[in-house]
């Protein structure tokens, strides 16, 4: 017997988890088209304690203006629900988070989510995440693409689909970790995790920031989950993957694997 499909994404979590201080950060370069719907897809979730922190580079496209407009929209008075940061230059999607996740937990966050803004990730899962972090206790819960019950969009043509899966397949096989989707930039992440990790002295400028936090967490004895998600292609505007990110990709699980081979794991957890 198959079982149901996605009836989690609509149970909604007890009253008192869904206060638990939430703060989704959301990098954007470009993205003005997306942002409004990602907005709003968000702050209609059954979940008091989620904010939206919204990282801008400077997009050219006016991303920043469109973010300060919804955070209007949405602040009440003596309730923030949406806040933006916005920096002066382009310098990649790891640096962009690091600043935003530092920001969330420095105002008060239990957790993060780590989400792209281009309706790739489903919003629907968000509170499955939060709900299988706090059922369980694990401090990383991963959106995962390659879990049983994980599935790309029928868009990605198959030499997309496989190179997917070979970036995990390189990037776990060269850590030694089980994580299957060590990749997904779909995360969610406990305060005391972040605080572990430390997100100032990440080396990644770019999309290996997703490699290296996860590995980071798992040296330093946090439990990492996955739960499965459907993956979609972007809405609109374009993939900001390029070449140097891409090598910088290829090179990252090589240095850390290096590193952690010279030194032992930064701070193990005590609880
Ligand atoms: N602030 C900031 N956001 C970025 C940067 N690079 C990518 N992003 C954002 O990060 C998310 C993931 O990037 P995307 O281009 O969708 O990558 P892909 O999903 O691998 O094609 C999107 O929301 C982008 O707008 C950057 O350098 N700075
Ligand atoms: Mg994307």
């Amino acid at each position: 017997m198959s079982p149901p499909r996605t009836p989690a994404a609509a149970t909604p979590l007890p009253a008192e988890w869904g206060r638990t201080p939430l703060t989704v950060v959301m990098p954007t370069y470009n993205e003005a088209q997306n942002l409004p719907t990602m907005a709003e897809a968000l702050m209609a979730l059954p979940l008091e304690g989620l904010r939206l922190l919204v990282v801008d580079d400077n997009s050219p496209d006016g991303t920043g203006t469109v973010a300060e407009q919804l955070a209007e929209k949405y602040n009440e008075p003596g309730r923030t629900r949406m806040g933006v940061m916005h920096r002066t230059t382009k310098d990649g999607l790891g640096r962009a988070y690091a600043a935003g996740m530092e920001r969330a937990v420095a105002e008060g966050a239990a957790y993060v989510l780590q989400m792209d803004a281009d309706g790739s990730h489903p919003t629907g899962k968000i509170s499955e995440m939060l709900g299988v972090a706090l059922a369980t206790g694990a401090d990383v819960v991963v959106g995962s693409r390659y879990v049983p019950g994980g599935t790309l969009s029928d868009a990605w043509k198959a030499h997309r689909k496989l190179l997917s899966r070979w970036a995990n397949a390189y990037a776990s096989g060269i850590l030694g970790t089980r994580v299957r989707d060590i990749t997904s930039g779909f995360n969610l992440w406990s305060a005391d995790a972040l605080r572990a990790v430390g997100l100032g002295s990440v080396d990644s400028a770019g999309y290996s920031f997703q490699v290296e936090t996860k590995y980071r967490a798992l040296r330093a004895g946090f439990t990492v989950m996955e739960v499965p998600i459907h993956f979609e292609d972007r809405t609109a505007g374009e993939s900001k993957m390029n070449l140097a990110v891409q090598l910088e990709s290829v090179a990252m699980p090589w240095r850390l694997r290096s590193r952690a081979l010279r030194g032992p794991a930064a701070g193990k957890r005590s609880r």
